[in-house]
């Protein structure tokens, strides 16, 4: 078996290089070595990807680049979440959750990772993609009978079409019918609680945990 420091080493150079194929072919090592899938996704394709978004931030890089580097890790992703989803596949439903980006925002892959995670956790999983109005989150929760509405926003101006999402929910009055719960790289406990959302999770895994945990909540 591939050492996996080998195999994270190769699958970070990748994003690195702005090498798809390259991600590819480290994702099919990672999914093949029996290692744990989170920490590869986090340690080979995460933490390389937040570097070079920090590179963007001053300016050492270019948006084009940044846009290279993130075709090859969505190419890679698409391997993992393949592998990590398989994990779950024989489990039983626990629940309904639709997630999405929200509106004006087009970053997909923590969103992803966090679908993927779900699902390999048991939940049915429907994933609206990106840049999804308000009123899509909730017409798509009433028709595949939700349980949960999950929204990232990994801008500090698209957190707040989180907000719209729940102040929706309440002109409707439908807001105790789903539990909704936010996340993304600027968002935080605080603006969870602020916008009146159900709940927060820093990362994949705790999201897991925070659905898990509110089970008696949010079940119907
Ligand atoms: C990759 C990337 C891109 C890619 C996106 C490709 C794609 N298909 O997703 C591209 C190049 C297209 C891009 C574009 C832009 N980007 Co960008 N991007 C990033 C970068 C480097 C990494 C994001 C990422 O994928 N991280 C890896 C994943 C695994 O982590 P994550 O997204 O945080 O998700 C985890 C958690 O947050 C959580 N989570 C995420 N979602 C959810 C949801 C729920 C419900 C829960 C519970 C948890 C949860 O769990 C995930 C797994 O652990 C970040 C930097 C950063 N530090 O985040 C900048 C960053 C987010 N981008 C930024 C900017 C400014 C932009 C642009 C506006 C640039 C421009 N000038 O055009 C555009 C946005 C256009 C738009 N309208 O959306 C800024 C945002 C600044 C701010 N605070 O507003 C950042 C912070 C970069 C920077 N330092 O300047 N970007």
């Amino acid at each position: 078996m591939a050492d996996t420091e080998q195999i994270l080493a190769k699958m970070k150079a990748s994003i690195e290089a702005y090498d798809s194929d390259a991600a590819v072919a480290a994702a099919k090592e990672a999914a093949t070595a029996g290692m744990d899938l989170l920490v590869a996704v986090e340690k080979g394709f995460a933490e390389p990807i937040r570097a070079l978004g920090e590179a963007f931030a001053r300016m050492e890089i270019f948006l084009p680049q940044l846009i290279l580097a993130a075709n090859a890790m969505e190419a890679g992703m698409a391997v993992m979440e393949e592998a990590i989803t398989a994990i779950g596949g024989e489990l039983e439903t626990k629940g309904v959750v639709v997630i999405g980006t929200v509106e004006g925002d087009i970053h997909d892959i923590g969103k992803t990772v966090v679908a993927a995670m779900l699902q390999s956790n048991g939940y049915q999983v429907h994933d609206l993609g990106v840049e999804v109005p308000a009123s899509r989150f909730i017409e798509s929760a009433k028709s595949l009978n939700a349980d949960v509405i999950a929204m990232s926003a990994l801008l500090s101006t698209t957190m707040l079409y989180q907000r719209d999402v729940i102040e929706l929910l309440n002109n409707k009055g439908l807001a105790d019918k789903y539990f909704t719960i936010v996340g993304g790289a600027p968002v935080k406990q605080a603006w969870a609680d602020e916008i009146g959302a159900d709940g927060y999770a820093s990362g994949a895994c705790e999201a897991v945990k925070l659905l898990d945990q509110h089970r008696e909540v949010w079940a119907k």
